[in-house]
């Protein structure tokens, strides 16, 4: 029985790559930051809380993550624990590169002194290209981060590839393009306007957004776990760009949930009302970011040569998905995600 030890075990990704590991028979171990049971909701919802061994481990604390990797002894480490949120790492850029950025140093030192036959995957982003110099975004594309999320996650990237490259280790980058489901945090701008519409459909509450305008290549949470682990069954080590191809502007995600719902609406500029005037969506300044991410659009030949990795959802089914759940979630109904 192989052993994987997920960081971020709370998060979206963390939960679907468990999902996937314990399918395969592995001993899963999750690191969280402290011992919030109200943090296992993701898993609960799943129904694999009880299957996972957890630990409590701060990337930022370099002894516990050595002590646990003493006590586990993986096969394979994921490390998806991040402060993940761009729009926060503007306001937190020191925990933001304390934690993105150290904390992935804490890991490699651990596996490069001690454990180096371990296998590691360092969760990176394809908002390392930020200001885009090329589009559609491959394995060889400039990086130009907009974000201190962003310069976080590249001094990570660069770290992995320098640990493989100086140390011989089996260390992969994944440069996953944004990846959604209904397990996504309230936070971010897909969940938020499909938990939002909802809302508004059945209270009448503004859901306030920024900008409308920039484009992401969106994929399916539970086919960019599977490239995670493809990239760490592979003979040799290396780094991916997992994305769908396909660009979708912000407003056209609206558009799409507020289909979903059947409801009719009209735009005024980035605002949306419905046909008797009352406002959906109003839009707040204050949720812009300073520097944004016009577009990102990914090319993952690579994946689909190498890893004979596919995506098999596509934007449609995600928001029929996603708004089912969160209708029932709403109506407080039980919620059977897989
Ligand atoms: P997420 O839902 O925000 O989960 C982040 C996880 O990191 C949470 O479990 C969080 O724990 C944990 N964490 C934060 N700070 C930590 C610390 N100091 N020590 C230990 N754990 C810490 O993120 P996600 O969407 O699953 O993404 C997973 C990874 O992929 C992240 O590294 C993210 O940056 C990267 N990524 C995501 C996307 C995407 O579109 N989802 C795309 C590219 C890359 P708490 O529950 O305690 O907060
Ligand atoms: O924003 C715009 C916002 O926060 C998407 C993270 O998982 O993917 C994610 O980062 C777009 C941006 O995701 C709101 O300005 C408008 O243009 O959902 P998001 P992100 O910033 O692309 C990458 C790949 C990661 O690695 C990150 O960890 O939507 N937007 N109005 C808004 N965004 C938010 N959050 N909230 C709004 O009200």
């Amino acid at each position: 029985m192989k052993k994987a030890l997920i960081t971020g075990i709370t998060g979206q990704d963390g939960c679907y790559l468990a999902k996937l590991l314990l399918s395969k028979n592995y001993k899963v171990y999750g690191a969280q930051r402290r011992n919030t049971g109200f943090k296992h909701w993701r898993l609960e919802e799943f129904g694999i809380a009880n299957q996972i061994k957890f630990l409590d481990i701060d990337l930022n604390e370099p002894y516990n993550i050595e002590k646990a990797i003493n006590n586990i002894l993986p096969d394979e480490i994921y490390n998806l624990a991040a402060m993940s949120f761009v729009s926060l790492s503007f306001d937190q850029p020191q925990v933001t590169t304390l934690t993105n950025s150290l904390g992935v140093l804490n890991i490699l030192e651990v596996i490069r002194n001690k454990y180096p036959e371990i296998k590691f995957y360092q969760a990176s982003t394809s908002e390392m290209f930020g200001k885009v110099t090329e589009t559609p975004q491959n394995e060889t594309t400039r990086f130009y981060p907009r974000s201190p999320y962003g310069c976080s996650k590249a001094f990570a990237h660069y770290l992995t590839v320098n640990y493989r490259e100086s140390y011989n280790l089996f260390a992969c980058s994944g440069i996953l393009f944004n990846h959604e489901s209904p397990i996504r945090g309230e936070e971010f701008v897909t969940r938020k306007i499909t938990k939002g519409l909802v809302e508004w459909l059945n209270t009448g509450k503004i859901l306030e957004l920024g900008n409308l305008d920039s484009y992401r290549d969106w994929g399916h949470a539970q086919d960019f776990v599977k490239a995670m682990w493809l990239m760490l069954q592979q003979d040799e080590a290396d780094d991916y760009v997992i994305s769908t191809g396909t660009k979708t502007q912000v407003k056209d995600f609206v558009r799409k949930c507020l289909d979903e719902l059947n409801i009719k609406y009209t735009f005024e500029g980035n605002e949306v009302l419905d046909d008797k005037g009352n406002y959906i969506i109003k839009t707040n300044p204050k949720l812009y970011r300073p520097a944004e991410v016009d577009l990102l659009i990914g090319d993952s030949t690579k994946a689909q040569k190498k890893l004979n990795w596919q995506p098999k959802h596509s934007l449609d089914s995600l928001v029929k998905e996603m708004i089912k759940i969160e209708l029932k979630r709403y109506e407080k109904k039980n919620i059977f995600l897989i």
